[in-house]
Order: structure tokens, then C-alpha cells, then sequence
């Protein structure tokens, strides 16, 4: 890739523009600004108060691996929810991997500040507040379905869920081991399809009943379209049939060399793991990957249907808002890699669709949003204060049609190594991506550097840090790095 010099300066100027903005706006969000903001909103976004929730949490599903972004995918149920209400395509996680990016949900506050930094590790703060508590507190009814996967709070009961039906971790797609309050609860058939039914079941009890006038807040979190416990994606037959004739492209990065990319990802497990357990060096393999993910994605989806049929036959639809989103993207075959937690595309964006009440059909968002997001956009529809500790943005005032001002970058972390990832830090914006790859075991010594022009090089192949030409971007992006790092570390 080139660079346009003559460009450059104009390129220079709009992004110190943005960045200012940037930080204009995120300092506002120190203070309850985005509530009075989203109150001033009020007439536009309002149900009837207060709204019942469905907070659908996906695993590790790829902003591309749904139907509306990628026909190969089929996924109708998803695309009618997105066609139904708003549709984030600029979505990324905060950190990419399962407990980390849970916590920041369940939070609305970034891992280095909740505790949740990995997998192995993943114990909230004890001052840490979940939004189920936040809900339950207010009047909700609150319930969970599917993975749990924190250490503490060791259960949904007690991260503020009233009932739970759960797994911890990693658990098989058919016949799965569950547990209800607090007892072992064995499964035949297809799980999601199970949870299905199970959030069908509550949906009509609860429209057959008002349950003393409270609002309820489900969350489901599907395992698929993780890797089950046997590292597969096993389909349902009908799901096998599909797509066993399909003919998927593989990533256009496959084989490209890592030149530009920190020195220890040739050896790393994401590529180890790909290559020499997956196979990845034959393209075919690759292939066979991408249509049992795909094949989960699907058969998720019709779990996903029966719960939104539902929802419109108990009519419940009309009082109930639906947040859809992934936990983090998956790599499948990108250099030859598998897994997530690296700050590129693939592993950090994911789906998010919001529908419900007064939310307008078919709205398509390019704004910058994360999952941090979530938390802070429940407690503003449920017409509830957004504390100031929260890192996140209610989404409530992107739901309507028109410009607002919104945040203009995110800023990735990855603070603790694991996998073999070292600690990353990156700051994404709409054109641009820079990264930070920080010593092994030592978040704070930065020992590479990355930077991308996403519109140019969406696949992240050219790594412009050393550009001198880019050098003011690069100084630019860092401030704003540091600055969102100093924000949302407390
Ligand atoms: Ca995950």
C-alpha cells in the first residue's frame, strides 16, 4: 500500500478533529451528561415504562458470521430481529475473551478496572455491581440462561439474577449437564433449542401473569457458536445438510506471511494450535471449519426464532426490548491463526442488533459502539440513572435517526497475558487502528507497535508504525490510547 501524501495533511487535520471530539465527549461521560442527554431524547425513545429486557450474549460469534453481513450464513432469524429494529456494524468488545468481556457487560466497566482481566482469573471486584443486581434492585424480575463463566460470582443467584439455569465454562451441544438452583439438572437434545424452550416457558408464564406488576430481565448466553468441550462445532443433521456443499472463501490473509506483525505470533498458540491441531496449512480444512461454525451460527438461530415467535405471540414484543450481541469474534484462518484476544478485526468486532419498542425498522449504525455499552443502555431504557463509574455509553440516543455526537474511538485491552498473547493495547477509531504489544507479564513496556488504515487496508496487512509520514497520526492515536487508558482504569 501507498501512501497519498498529498492527502495526508487534510487526513491529519479531520482525524485531530475527531480525536478532539473524541475526547470532548468521553470526558462528558465522567458526568451523567449522556443521561440528561438521553432524557432530552425522551420524547423520541420511550416506552411504556418500565420495559422488559432480553439480553441475548452469543459466544464468540464474528461480526461477520450472520446472515445480514454475510449471505453464506444462515441466520433469517437474526436478520428479521436487525431488519426490526437497529443494527451496530461498528461493534467491538473491550476485551476479547469470554470471562473478560462478560464482566464488562454485566458492568459497564472495562477489565482493568473490574478485576475480570482473563479466563483463569476471572474474579469481579468485590464492589463491583451487575447490572441484574442494578435491575433487581429497581423492580426487576431477573433470570439466566446458559453459560456462566465467572469465578466470582461463582453463580448468577449471586451476581443478582432471582433464577438461574446455567452451565459453568464449556459444555457439550447436545445433552448437556445443567444446574438449577444448585442442583445438577441432566439435558437430552439440542441446548440452545432447550434454553429456547425453557425462556418460551417463562415468557408465556409471565403473560399469564403480572407477576406483581414487575418488569423481567432475561438474560440468555447461548454457548454456541463456541467450540464445544471437544473443541468441534457438531451440527444438527438438517444444519449438516446445508452447508455440506458449500464452498467457503478462506481469509484473504491466509497466507500471508506475518511481516509487520509482532515476532512471537509465528510461534504462538493461536498458530500452533491452527496449523498442527486444525490443519490449517490445507485450505480445505479451513473451509470444513468455517461451515460448522456457520452451521452453529444457524442452528442457534432457530433457537433464537422460537424465543422472538414467542415474544410476538404473548405479545409480550410490544413491551420487551431485544439486545443481540457476540462476547468476541474468532480468528479462522487469519495468518494461519485460530482463537481471539488479538486486538485485529476479526477477534474484536461482533454483531449487535437492538430492537423494541419505538425503535425504528431496518436502522443501520456506524457508530463505534462496545459492550461496555450494554449495562449502561438497560439502566437508560429502564428510564433509571447511569452511575458515574460506569466506562459505557447509554446507545438509547443512537436509536433515532439524525447526528449525534458520539464517542469517536475505543479504546481494546487485553492487560493480562494469556493464551500466549502478551498484554495488548489498542486504540480503534473508524479509519484507523493502532496497537500496542507490551512486554510478557508486563503491561506498561511497550515492545511493538502497530498501526493500520483501515480504510485502506481492511485486512490489517500493512503496518504503518514506522511511517514518518504517519508519524503525527501515530502520536495522536497514543495520546488518546493513554488518555481512555487513564479513564477507565478506576
Ligand atoms: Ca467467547
Amino acid at each position: 500500500m501507498t501512501i497519498d501524501r498529498r492527502n495526508f495533511p487534510g487526513t491529519l487535520a479531520m482525524l485531530a478533529m475527531a480525536l478532539l471530539a473524541a475526547c470532548v465527549n468521553s470526558s462528558s461521560t465522567k458526568t451523567d451528561t449522556v443521561t440528561a442527554d438521553s432524557l432530552a431524547a425522551e420524547s423520541s425513545i420511550a416506552a411504556k415504562s418500565p420495559p422488559n429486557f432480553i439480553l441475548i450474549f452469543t459466544d464468540d460469534q464474528r461480526w461477520d458470521a450472520i446472515g445480514y453481513k454475510n449471505p453464506m450464513v444462515v441466520t433469517p432469524n437474526m436478520n428479521e430481529l436487525a431488519a426490526s429494529g437497529i443494527r451496530f456494524d461498528q461493534a467491538i468488545v473491550t476485551t476479547a475473551v469470554c470471562s473478560p468481556s462478560r464482566a464488562t457487560l454485566l458492568t459497564g466497566r472495562y477489565a482493568s478496572a473490574n478485576g475480570v482481566l482473563n479466563v483463569d482469573e476471572s474474579f469481579l471486584n468485590e464492589d463491583e455491581i451487575c447490572v441484574s443486581e442494578r435491575l433487581r434492585d429497581a423492580g426487576y424480575e431477573t433470570s439466566y440462561f446458559g453459560k456462566w463463566h465467572l469465578k466470582r460470582p461463582a453463580t448468577p443467584e449471586q451476581c443478582g439474577f432471582d433464577r438461574a439455569l446455567y452451565f459453568e465454562g464449556i459444555e457439550s451441544y447436545f445433552d448437556t449437564n445443567l444446574i438449577q438452583n444448585g442442583e445438577p439438572v441432566s439435558t437430552s437434545g439440542y441446548l440452545e433449542m432447550n434454553m429456547a424452550g425453557e425462556i418460551s416457558d417463562y415468557l408465556r408464564e409471565q403473560a399469564r401473569s403480572d407477576h406483581g406488576g414487575k418488569p423481567f430481565f432475561i438474560h440468555y448466553s447461548p454457548l454456541a457458536p463456541h467450540m464445544d468441550r471437544n473443541f468441534a462445532w457438531p451440527n444438527t443433521e438438517e444444519t449438516r445438510r446445508t452447508y455440506e456443499s458449500l464452498d467457503p472463501p478462506i481469509p484473504n490473509t491466509w497466507d500471508s506471511n506475518l511481516e509487520g506483525k509482532p515476532g512471537y505470533l509465528a510461534t504462538s498458540r493461536s498458530r500452533r494450535r491452527a496449523i498442527e491441531v486444525y490443519g490449517y496449512e490445507d485450505p480445505e480444512a479451513v473451509r470444513q471449519h468455517f461451515r460448522d461454525y456457520y452451521g452453529a451460527v444457524t442452528d442457534l438461530d432457530k433457537a433464537v426464532g422460537q424465543i422472538l415467535d414467542t415474544l410476538e405471540q404473548t405479545g409480550l414484543d410490544r413491551n420487551t426490548y431485544v439486545i443481540f450481541m457476540g462476547d468476541n469474534g474468532w480468528l479462522m484462518g487469519e495468518y494461519k491463526m485460530t482463537s481471539k484476544l488479538l486486538a485485529y478485526e476479526a477477534s474484536i468486532r461482533v454483531p449487535l442488533i437492538i430492537a423494541g419498542p419505538q425503535i425504528d425498522d431496518g436502522q443501520i449504525s456506524g457508530a463505534l459502539v462496545t459492550n461496555a455499552d450494554i449495562t449502561p443502555t438497560l439502566l437508560d431504557l429502564a428510564g433509571l440513572p447511569v452511575p458515574v463509574v460506569i466506562h459505557g455509553s447509554s446507545l438509547k440516543p443512537l436509536m433515532k435517526d439524525g447526528v449525534r455526537e458520539w464517542r469517536s474511538s475505543v479504546l481494546y485491552e487485553a492487560p493480562s497475558s494469556q493464551h500466549e498473547v502478551n498484554p495488548i493495547r489498542s486504540l480503534r477509531t473508524h479509519d484507523w487502528k493502532y496497537i500496542q504489544t507490551h512486554e510478557l507479564g508486563n503491561l506498561g513496556k511497550v515492545i511493538f507497535e502497530e498501526l493500520y488504515d483501515l480504510s485502506q487496508d481492511p485486512d490489517e496487512t500493512t503496518n504503518l508504525a514506522e511511517e514518518q509520514a504517519l508519524r503525527d497520526i501515530k502520536v495522536l492515536l497514543r495520546r488518546e490510547l493513554d488518555n481512555e487508558v487513564i479513564r477507565t482504569s478506576e
